[in-house]
């Protein structure tokens, strides 16, 4: 009991505080409960912001709407949660971008490989007008998406073997590695194309599949991997950033249409707020959570900038693949946003 002790104790950098709760209170529009499912664990980014989301909700309406929020997949991985936000059996959650390009397929450019070099530049295209309108592309679908956030860039981990080349991972002469990917048709030719044996999961039976050795490995970020305690279940990292993953903070449509439009204004402001909260942790776990993770054991391969034009290289048929079908134009406007935040 110790040693969880210890893993849960210190699963938490010294985090900065959310703002501070300003704002008008709204009305009285009746009470609101709403419930909220997520995937990650309770010392994650993507909780803590969605605390934060709930705490603005109670006190700007002087707790008439409350937010109960389900963590760690306990009611159903990102593409169940998705369809019972349709149903109208859950109100909220918060994926990731990638399994709901079923829904917007816009958005598996977001899963193109090394398309996005920096945080900066993956805020300015999740804060741009293109990013507003692959949300405003859920109408109709049964979801109301209200904003991104950072799941953040996705590290390869394994329990086989160092990883510093694509030629690792294709494992010329043992075979390739068994990689679980999210439920994403970008994500599985960009482990096949490294000549991996990609097998798509929901994120709620990883641990035990690795645990098993039904995969030999996944790619999350660091906080993920830590929060998650896959470092328990693989021993090699390897700071690939080969994608950067957002989340989307969804409300069932069902719960959004009943809400009156005050209230509607109050949660798509608290979304924002909330989501900004979120990639200000992320950004602060980051570091953190590597150096965590080596200091539990998993060793960890950093990777220099000529490993990672391998690793670039090497995936470069995924954009001749998938480029003509998520649309060329998309992906020139996206880059465009990243070459002025690039020149700030
Ligand atoms: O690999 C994954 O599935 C994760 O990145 C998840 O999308 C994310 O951690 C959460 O949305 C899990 O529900």
């Amino acid at each position: 009991t110790f040693g969880v002790a210890l893993s849960a104790q210190a699963q938490t950098p010294d985090l900065s505080e959310p703002p501070a709760i300003d704002g008008d209170v709204v009305g009285d529009h009746g009470s609101v409960t709403i419930r909220m499912g997520i995937g990650l664990a309770e010392t994650s980014p993507q909780y803590l912001s969605s605390q934060y989301f709930a705490d603005i909700l109670e006190e700007r309406s002087e707790g008439r709407i409350t937010v109960n929020i389900f963590p760690n997949s306990q009611l159903g991985d990102d593409v169940q949660m998705m369809e019972m936000l349709q149903t109208g059996t859950l109100d909220m959650s918060y994926p990731s971008s990638s399994p709901a390009t079923t829904y917007v397929e816009e958005l598996a450019v977001f899963d193109l490989p090394f398309l996005l070099p920096t945080r900066d530049a993956a805020v300015a295209v999740m804060n741009s007008d293109v990013a507003q309108g692959m949300l405003d592309a859920f109408d109709g679908t049964g979801i109301k998406a209200l904003a991104f956030s950072e799941n953040g860039y996705r590290q390869l981990s394994n329990s086989a073997r160092a990883v510093e080349s694509p030629e690792d991972v294709a494992g010329m002469d043992v075979g390739g590695l068994t990689i679980r990917t999210m439920e994403n048709p970008v994500h599985l030719s960009i482990w096949q194309t490294l000549g991996a044996n990609p097998t798509p999961m929901a994120f709620g039976e990883l641990f035990s599949a690795m645990e098993q050795g039904v995969v030999d490995g996944q790619e999350n970020p660091w906080s993920t991997i830590l929060t998650s305690n896959f470092h328990e279940v693989q021993d090699y990292g390897s700071e690939t950033r080969h994608v950067y993953t957002p989340f989307i903070m969804m409300m069932s449509e069902r719960t959004w249409d009943r809400m009156d439009p005050e209230y509607q204004e109050l949660v798509q402001d608290a979304a924002r707020q909330s989501a900004a909260y979120e990639i200000q942790l992320s950004t602060e776990y980051d570091d953190w959570a590597r150096e965590q993770l080596e200091e539990r054991g998993m060793q960890i391969t950093r990777l220099d900038d000529e490993q990672i034009a391998a690793f670039q290289e090497a995936v470069q048929p995924v954009y001749d693949e998938w480029a003509p079908r998520i649309g060329e134009d998309l992906i020139e406007q996206i880059q465009g946003i990243v070459e002025e935040s690039m020149n700030d």
